[in-house]
């Protein structure tokens, strides 16, 4: 089915999906994914069925998303459209009114133009707004035009009637790739230049389209957005610490580190820290919500170090191969302590206390010098026990 812009129908997702033939076990499926994506901290997902996810979101009107884009690659909309399951991308579209998106529509010049202020009209004070691509500042924001115009004044012009802004992307949350050093277009995300409105940041190069989804979902349903981090990313997609859910963090708990690609320990499979992985440094959901709805797909999975494309300091702040700042080291070679202790405590249980403890501080101050370590990868193999 071709993609409907610019429609603006006033429908619920329920009676859309009818409309256009998408059965229930299909839009169920949907659901249910959603709530594997996104099972803590979004109030869509709190439901105990995927039957009870797909009531809220049918009786939700299609929310009207006019899409804007500056300076970006285009991945953020690719990894929307772009799934395994050719009518995963259709089903998105049915699930939101996207009422304005150039490089998905098909008109080009005046007839965009015409299509991006009619869609304002009609849904104003409405619509969600969703950017891509930073924002240039320098000389009057003249390095980003949009039919003559600054993408400054556009941003200004289209956000005052939106009801909310998602900014997707690391380039729209806080400049991303256009802004690392110099930053010659004094590139910036929506939230240096909008502070008057409900905004998310979903950040990533790309994020995951289920973040999109989530909060558009959200919002449709329930007329609020999920609750926020620091920097205003959603948390049920930015709660988890890479390091802490990686399938590779055994082999970092027992000093078994690659050393440059291609060499035995990056083959076997090897934790990435020695060649920069960002994993500890950086919360996204990466390592458990895989891309393309196919395992392994995400960047350490395929053996590429994480370049903590989700923190405002890290991807293309600080250099690629750099190793991370380890805030928390887990001792690698000991487990949890198990605690029999009942009722009061004896000055006996205290010293053995103490005695745990200590031989915790060793086992970090192990870990660490293993981590300090420069020997080769093979050489790292069989840890030492302490
Ligand atoms: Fe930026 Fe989006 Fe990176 Fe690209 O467009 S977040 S460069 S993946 O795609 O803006
Ligand atoms: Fe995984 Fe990177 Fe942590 Fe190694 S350093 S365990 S590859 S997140
Ligand atoms: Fe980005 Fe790291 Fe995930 S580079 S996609 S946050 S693994």
């Amino acid at each position: 089915m071709p993609l409907e812009l610019g429609t603006h129908e006033p429908q619920t997702i329920g009676q859309h999906l009818v409309r256009c033939g998408v059965s229930r076990r299909r839009f169920l499926e949907f659901c249910a994914s959603l709530m594997v994506a996104a099972p803590f901290g979004l109030a869509l997902t709190g439901k105990a069925r995927a039957a009870e996810v797909a009531r809220a979101v049918a009786q939700a009107r299609r929310p009207s998303v006019i899409w804007l884009a500056f300076q970006d690659c285009t991945g953020c909309t690719e990894t929307l459209l772009r799934t395994s399951k050719p009518d995963l991308a259709e089903l998105i579209l049915h699930l939101i009114s996207l009422d304005y998106h150039e490089t998905l529509m098909a008109a080009a010049g005046k007839d965009a133009e015409d299509a991006l202020y009619s869609a304002m009209e009609q849904n104003a004070g409405k619509y969600v707004l969703v950017v891509e691509g930073s924002i240039p500042r320098k000389d009057h924001g003249i390095y980003m035009k949009l039919a003559g115009k600054p993408a400054l004044q556009v941003l200004d012009a289209v956000s005052k009637q939106a009801a909310a802004i998602i900014a997707i992307g690391s380039c729209a949350s806080w400049g991303g790739i256009p802004s690392a050093d110099p930053n010659p277009t004094d590139a910036v995300g929506v939230s240096a230049i909008i502070n008057n409105k409900p905004l998310v940041n979903i950040p990533g190069c790309p994020p995951n389209p289920y973040t999109l989804l989530g909060t558009v979902l959200q919002y449709a349903s329930a007329g609020t957005l999920p609750e926020p981090d620091a920097l205003k990313r959603p948390k049920f997609a930015y709660d988890r610490l890479i390091h802490d859910h990686c399938p590779r963090r055994a082999h970092f708990d027992a000093g078994r580190f690659a050393r440059s690609f291609g060499d035995t320990g990056h083959r076997q499979g090897w934790c990435l820290f020695h060649l920069g992985c960002k994993g500890p440094e950086t919360y996204a959901g990466c390592s458990t919500r895989h891309f393309n709805e196919i395992p392994d797909v995400w960047p350490i999975g395929i053996g590429a170090p994480c370049i903590g494309c989700t923190e405002q300091h890290l991807a293309f702040r600080v250099p690629m191969f750099q190793t991370a700042k380890i805030h928390e080291v887990t001792p690698p070679d000991t487990y949890a302590p198990i605690y029999t202790a009942q009722g009061n405590i004896s000055p006996v249980a205290t010293g053995v206390a103490g005695l745990i403890g200590g031989a915790l501080i060793g086992a970090g101050f192990m870990a660490s010098r293993k981590l300090g370590s420069a020997g080769d990868a093979e050489s790292e193999s069989k840890p030492k026990k302490d």
